[in-house]
């Protein structure tokens, strides 16, 4: 994908008309484009981008929004592409949003790519509470809990959450983390199982995992 695509991306996720990134993506899967990289090389660079313009006060939080919603758009037609192979389930993974964080675009990208991996998935969704991981811990038996945060503030709550999950559960899940401001320097220090930078490193990271034991 050249940087003039990028730019055609970029443009569609700022358009107030959701049909210029539904025309786009289509294009590109029509033009043959991996849909692996209509998502990284595309949507997630433009979005890059938008994050920074967000970040140097260029554009507001209703842009984003904007943005945000054509991401989705976007991201549910290559969907059906990348999860067109049925592979036998490896197991059972809970995932969510910390408590405090309403960011999901990527946590739904790691659990769409751990579905197409072949991982059974249970989304809990955003800003969810302790006793919602734990709860789902209990009854779903999982043996991977994947956190997602994209503040700084919020990314603090998963030291909160792991803690909690390992002092209730004799054979607790392994907890994997991820987001924008984690690293993989905070998720060791926060004794998390594992950290993956995008949600492919998300599905390589969970297999590992699984194949050194799960839990
Ligand atoms: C879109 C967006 C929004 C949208 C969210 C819409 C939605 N449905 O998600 C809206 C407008 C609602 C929003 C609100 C806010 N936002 Co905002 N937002 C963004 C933006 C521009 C993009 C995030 C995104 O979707 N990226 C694309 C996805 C694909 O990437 P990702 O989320 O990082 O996910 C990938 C990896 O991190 C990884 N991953 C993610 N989760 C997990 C989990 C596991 C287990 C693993 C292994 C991997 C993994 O895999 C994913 C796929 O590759 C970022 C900028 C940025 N650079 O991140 C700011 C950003 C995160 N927001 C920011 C801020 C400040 C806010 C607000 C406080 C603004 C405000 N004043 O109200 C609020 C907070 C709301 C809240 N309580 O959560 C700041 C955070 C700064 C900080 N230091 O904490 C950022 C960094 C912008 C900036 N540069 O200032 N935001």
């Amino acid at each position: 994908m050249t940087l003039e695509s990028i730019k055609l991306f970029y443009e569609a996720l700022k358009n107030t008309d959701l049909s210029v990134i539904e025309r786009l993506v289509k294009k590109c899967l029509d033009e043959q484009v991996p849909p692996i990289d209509i998502l990284n090389k595309g949507l997630i660079q433009a979005m890059g981008i938008i994050g920074q313009e967000f970040k140097a006060g260029q554009i507001w939080v209703p842009e984003v929004l904007l943005a945000a919603r054509n991401m989705h758009a976007g991201i549910n037609l290559i969907k059906p592409h990348l999860l067109k192979d049925k592979v036998p389930s490896k197991g059972k993974f809970v995932i969510g949003t910390v408590k405090g964080d309403i960011h999901d675009i990527g946590k739904n990208l790691v659990s769409m790519m751990m579905t197409g991996a072949g991982y059974q998935v249970i989304d809990l969704g955003i800003d969810v509470p302790r006793e919602s991981f734990l709860r789902a811990v209990a009854d779903e038996k999982p043996q991977l809990l994947g956190l997602s945060a994209l503040l700084t503030t919020t990314m603090l709550e998963m030291r909160e959450v792991l803690i909690s999950i390992r002092e209730t559960f004799p054979d607790p899940p392994k907890i994997i983390v991820g987001g924008a401001p984690v690293t993989q320097k905070f998720a060791e220090e926060i004794g998390a199982d594992g950290y993956g930078e995008d949600a492919i490193a998300a599905v390589e990271l969970s297999n590992r995992l699984i194949s050194q034991g799960g839990k």
